[in-house]
């Protein structure tokens, strides 16, 4: 389809749109209108333009009967949605322009909305940008999820220790969805399994109802827009009338509170398997709509249930979903007469499962008693699963074992593909947490390595970037990622170069502000911006960053005439509430930024930031501001990172380890382009079988060894000198992540770094590849692998097929 799709307005009418809503949807005149009602104004000019494309899809969808997919997916971090619309309907200059006319700040009505923060990082990350790409490539998609009414946590620090309290994106109107209160399905718990003439019914003891709410997500230049369906917990019986009239007034509410729990709020944890009851219903809550509400579209168009898998894929974003395979052999035996084998095979054909991490404590498995009271009915369907699987197969490999259920197992065995999320990742799914269902199955794991879109990370976070690239290659980039590649043949010349740096220095001057605004904190714009934002985890080893930090600081006192590079070391994230080493970590983050920060000798050299409650809004400005991307997680435990591929599309080249999509970055950029450290996922292997390797460490490194006393002796807490004796003696005695191992090679790495930097020209050069080869991290080209090679979708966009950026 041409660009002619997009829909043109001019300023004055866009205005005028905008003055309409105020008036007609808000109940405001311009002159007592508050910085919500402006906000409220111009998504809601925005949405009409979302309507007709959004229309045009599915009547295209309805018309080709072709496959449609359908992306599972318990989180879906979605961030805010104003400039992702203005952005893909070609509207931005116009909007910023009728703001402008309107006497509004543009930048400060789109600040004004809260982050759709449903989901915790990565995985729920990676969803939203796949249903960007999904709208962009023209594929029949929808995304299923759950609508939160408290999304992650909101974090904030008291004396340096992270406090959380709850999220209330839905405290206003989430002016982006259309409720569907004619969408709702009957969700089932409990109860018990009997046989009745010769059938199996589930009689379920509690029921809860599904309700629909859909936003419109619109692609690139408006060609295509597909739903996100998000399910909200109502109950059957909205209010007990009984109760009430006897003046009970808390029985009477009963119902809905309880009902309503199920999609109360966001699980805050997303690489630690807790064994909650409420997660299992919400995992299976969202996947059972999800299913009954596909199934009925299917059905209602005349299919055929056995030609399910001709029309159906269904993506299961991690193990959260699985339980879509027991619910779909359910429907298809219970109601509509299947036999298990057909239901099996039919169920299989539709469902496909990726795999996002090889932490053992993230691949969830259920106590099985749990199990059976919440899911009776599907407990007996996963036996019958794995009676089949062991038929089929020499397998010795279960579902059910030792009184639990294996998701990862269970998901595995009833989808036709499995992906691992980066080539090192998948290569470590077969030999390690899948190597028998592997040899079972051989060819069922496959790699697709994430992405990420280039509309958001790039093009509208980064304006004098997108600028440039505009000016030195067109306009055909955002969409066809690989075109960056063009920037090549500018890198030799010293004009661009210079431009290149014009565009970070204004990133910078940007982040600078907002920080100081925010914060108060004031930072060097010519220091290097060194920068770890991302969940707090021992794998991720922010800890190491911190004992460079420190060593860093150490030798910037002795010597504080040796030519020092400036740098601030920034950190982002939140820690798991739970998670008790990841929040001591956070502190003494801030605790050693306390100190450092105000030693006179180093104050010019060395500064530590931690702007609290990092989101989403927040990375798209720091990203475009950094100068060193900081990927230096244990190797063979990231699966890929997609932060590390945003970073690089924005000119931050990366220090890092051999690591998730680190390798495949650091094969497109050039090994000159990125700064290795540090053991291979082999070698921590076999590192970990070497006794006491963390105390050999220690002592091989006096530098190391300096760092450890001071922090465990009280230098960072002097009023409360034994605070982190714990986190010390652990990396002591059971360093299982490699800090102390990897420490130096990181150290000295660093030091390479600092040089490279005092160089601007060369750095910016250097920063410049960075951006020009990793447009295949789009995350148009990681879905379109998906759509080759697992669900077989084609796209309903004819211009699709001259496109390059396709795996
Ligand atoms: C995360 C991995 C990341 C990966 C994202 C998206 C989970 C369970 N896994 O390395 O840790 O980039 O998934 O695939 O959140």
């Amino acid at each position: 389809m041409s660009k002619s799709s997009v829909p043109t307005i001019s300023v004055s009418d866009f205005s005028a749109d905008i003055l309409r809503h105020l008036k007609q949807s808000l109940g405001k005149d311009a002159r007592h209108a508050s910085l919500y009602d402006w906000r409220m104004s111009l998504s809601l000019a925005l949405r009409d333009h979302v309507v007709d494309p959004w229309f045009e899809s599915t009547r295209k969808t309805y018309e080709a009967r072709g496959k449609r997919v359908y992306y599972l997916s318990m989180e879906f971090l979605i961030g805010r949605l104003i400039e992702d619309v203005a952005v893909n309907l070609g509207f931005d200059a116009i909007a910023a322009q009728a703001m402008q006319s309107l006497g509004q700040d543009y930048a400060e009505v789109v600040a004004n909305e809260p982050d759709a923060a449903l989901g915790n990082g990565g995985l729920g990350r990676l969803a939203a940008c796949f249903m960007d790409s999904l709208s962009t490539l023209g594929i029949p998609a929808y995304g299923y999820g759950i609508r939160y009414e408290h999304g992650l946590f909101e974090q904030h620090f008291e004396d340096g220790a992270q406090m959380e309290t709850a999220e209330t994106w839905l405290a206003q109107r989430h002016v982006w969805e259309f409720e569907r209160p004619e969408v709702s399905y009957p969700i089932h718990f409990g109860g018990d399994v009997v046989e009745e003439m010769g059938k199996t019914i589930w009689r379920a003891g509690e029921t809860v109802m599904a309700s629909a709410y859909d936003t419109p997500v619109v692609g690139w230049q408006g060609r295509w827009a597909n739903t996100l369906r998000l399910w909200a917990a109502t109950p059957t019986t909205a209010f007990d009338l009984e109760s009430f009239n006897r003046g009970d007034y808390m029985a009477a509410s009963a119902p809905e509170a309880l009902a309503r729990t199920i999609s109360r709020v966001l699980y805050p944890d997303d690489t630690t398997d807790i064994g909650k009851e409420l997660r299992l219903k919400q995992e299976y809550f969202f996947t059972s709509a999800s299913i009954q509400d596909l199934l009925r579209r299917f059905l209602s168009e005349g299919g055929d249930l056995r030609a399910l898998p001709d029309h159906v894929a269904i993506q299961l974003n991690d193990t959260h979903p699985a339980i879509a395979g027991p619910e779909l052999v359910r429907i298809l035996m219970d109601d509509h007469g299947f036999e298990v084998a057909q239901a099996i095979s039919t169920a299989r054909g539709c469902l496909a499962y990726t795999n996002h991490t090889l932490l053992p404590e993230a691949l969830e498995r259920w106590p099985e008693d749990l199990f059976i009271r919440v899911l009776p009915r599907h407990h007996r369907i996963i036996q019958l699963i794995e009676a089949a699987h062991l038929a089929a197969t020499t397998s010795d490999i279960r579902i059910l074992e030792h009184g639990e259920v294996k998701m990862g197992e269970l998901a595995f065995i009833m989808a036709h593909h499995v992906n691992g999320v980066s080539a090192l990742h998948s290569d470590l799914v077969k030999e390690t947490v899948f190597s028998d269902l592997h040899a079972d199955y051989p060819g069922r794991i496959i790699n697709q390595t994430n992405g990420i879109t280039p509309r958001r990370w790039l093009y509208s976070c980064n304006p004098p970037l997108r600028n440039l690239i505009n000016e030195t290659i067109g306009t055909g980039w955002p969409d066809d990622l690989q075109q960056l590649d063009g920037l090549s043949d500018h890198v030799g010349d010293a004009g661009f170069i210079e431009k290149f740096q014009v565009a970070k220095d204004a990133n910078k001057a940007r982040l600078c502000d907002w920080l100081h605004k925010r914060d108060g904190v004031s930072l060097d714009p010519h220091a290097m911006f060194d920068v770890q934002i991302k969940r707090i985890h021992e794998y991720k080893r922010q800890l190491m960053n911190l004992l460079e930090t420190v060593a860093l600081w150490n030798e910037i006192r002795e010597n504080p005439n040796a030519g020092w590079t400036p740098r601030v070391k920034i950190f982002g994230g939140k820690a798991a509430p739970g998670y008790v080493v990841a929040k001591e970590i956070i502190h003494l983050i801030n605790d050693a930024a306390t100190i450092i920060n105000a030693d006179p000798v180093t104050r010019d050299y060395l500064q530590i930031v931690y702007p609290e409650n990092y989101n989403v809004s927040m990375a798209e400005i720091l990203i475009p501001a950094t100068d060193l991307s900081e990927q230096i997680s244990t190797a063979g435990k990231e699966a890929s990172g997609t932060g590390n591929m945003k970073f690089a599309l924005n000119g931050a080249p990366t220090i890092g380890t051999l690591d998730g999509a680190n390798v495949e970055i650091r094969d497109c950029v050039g090994a000159d382009n990125f700064f290795l450290f540090g053991l291979t996922a082999a070698q921590v292997t076999e590192r970990r079988s070497v006794p006491e390797y963390a105390r050999r460490a220690v002592e091989a490194s006096p530098r190391l060894a300096r760092v450890l006393k001071q922090i465990e002796s009280g230098v960072f807490s002097p009023s409360d000198k034994a605070r982190y004796h714990g986190l010390v003696q652990g990396l002591m005695n059971h360093d299982y992540f490699l800090v102390t191992c990897d420490f130096d090679s990181y150290f000295d790495t660093q030091r390479i770094v600092d040089k490279a930097f005092a160089d601007q020209p060369s750095w910016t050069r250097m920063a410049a590849l960075n951006t020009a080869r990793v447009g295949w991290f789009s995350s148009d080209r990681t879905i379109s692998g998906y759509a080759r090679d697992i669900w077989k979708t084609p796209s309903l966009i004819a211009s699709m097929g001259s496109r390059k950026d396709v795996a």
